[in-house]
């Protein structure tokens, strides 16, 4: 986790270094629709991109998990359709998602593109574009600085439509570790505070992806009752759990920034302890702690900034579980059917 801004750097690199072929990919337009998958976390990843491709490129994209993909195509992809498949998996051998690519291939004439971080990986023989990010240098089973660094990865392609926006994303790694540097005391006091018992981690537009996958990072390496939400959403029910042993979390966006507030504050007087993570500041009086990134980056390109903190939570709480972070109950890297 303390290291991932190395490999943010290191996956910028990577997308300059085929920087013509995904503007060739973009400027052609040789599909009328992406579908991005993945398995997990990089099913996360692929929630949180989609949203990204359709706002940035003007085309419609959603994301599946490759199982449904896989299982279910004609749920997934219209008759007419000729979608572009973005694929996304760490190892490159998650079952579901090579077999969703090769029945993907078979029926459709589309380009398939992938990201990971292994090139010799078997999802990597079947695309036809492949971005390979930290060349396989995450030991644990949970992924950390891989996903950071493949949503880097990402939204470095996506920012590619838009070139300057591009070589604004060069600032990334150290505002990266001026995050960690600042915040990370925060994130060990809130992980560590046994008097929270349960964590929800809220995000809307291009954040909820990243919502879930801060979710899934304190579920599965520290075992806590932890979920995530839509913003608007949580106050349709789930809110109903929040009490003095509850921590939300909030990543804030742009666009709906106050009615988000508004949520953290009525949390907040229902008894919950609040954390937004936002661009712009946050008054004191709004919600118990903030994360600031002060970047001035667009939000399409600053997604990573919501992840290391909130990683390190979920590390610090597995601690006090007394859980070992890298290699969780019941997980393997790959997954295999
Ligand atoms: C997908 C995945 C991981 C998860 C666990 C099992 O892997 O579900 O997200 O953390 O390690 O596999 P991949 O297809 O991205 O390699």
């Amino acid at each position: 986790i303390l290291t991932q801004s190395t490999a943010w750097s290191a996956a910028l690199e990577v997308v300059a270094a085929q920087r013509k072929a995904i503007q060739t990919l973009w400027q052609a337009r040789r599909f009328s629709e992406i579908l991005v998958t993945g398995c997990g976390s990089t099913y996360y990843l692929s929630q949180a991109v989609a949203p990204l491709l359709q706002q940035q490129l003007g085309i419609r994209a959603r994301a599946v998990p490759a199982s449904e993909l896989l299982f279910f195509p004609a749920t997934v992809i219209a008759p007419d359709s000729q979608p572009l498949l973005l694929a996304i998996s760490r190892s490159g051998y998650t079952t579901e998602t090579i077999r969703a690519t090769q029945a993907f291939k078979q029926h459709h004439n589309g380009p398939v593109i992938t990201i990971g971080c292994y090139p010799e990986a078997e999802l990597v023989g079947l695309s036809d574009l492949a971005l390979i990010i930290d060349d396989g240098q995450e030991q644990s089973v949970v992924q950390t600085r891989s996903f950071s660094a493949m949503l880097v990865a990402a939204q470095a392609a996506v920012s590619l439509a838009h070139e300057a926006q591009f070589e604004r994303m060069r600032t990334l790694p150290t505002l990266c570790e001026h995050l960690l540097q600042t915040y990370h005391d925060l994130a060990r006091r809130l992980g560590e505070d046994k008097r929270i018992e349960r964590f929800y981690f809220l995000g809307s537009g291009l954040q909820y992806g990243l919502a879930s996958e801060v979710n899934l990072k304190m579920k599965e390496m520290s075992l806590s009752v932890s979920e995530a939400f839509h913003f608007m959403e949580f106050r349709h029910g789930p809110m109903s759990m929040v009490n003095e042993h509850t921590l939300v979390v909030g990543l804030l966006s742009d666009q709906a920034r106050a009615s988000e507030l508004a949520v953290l504050r009525e949390m907040r007087a229902l008894g919950g302890q609040t954390l937004a993570l936002s661009e712009q500041p946050i008054s004191p009086t709004e919600v118990d702690f903030s994360v600031l990134f002060n970047s001035g980056l667009p939000e399409a390109n600053r997604g990573a900034f919501y992840l290391p903190l909130l990683q390190l939570l979920g590390y610090y709480r597995a601690r006090v579980n007394g859980q070992t972070p890298d290699t969780p109950h019941n997980l393997s890297a790959v997954v295999v059917l």
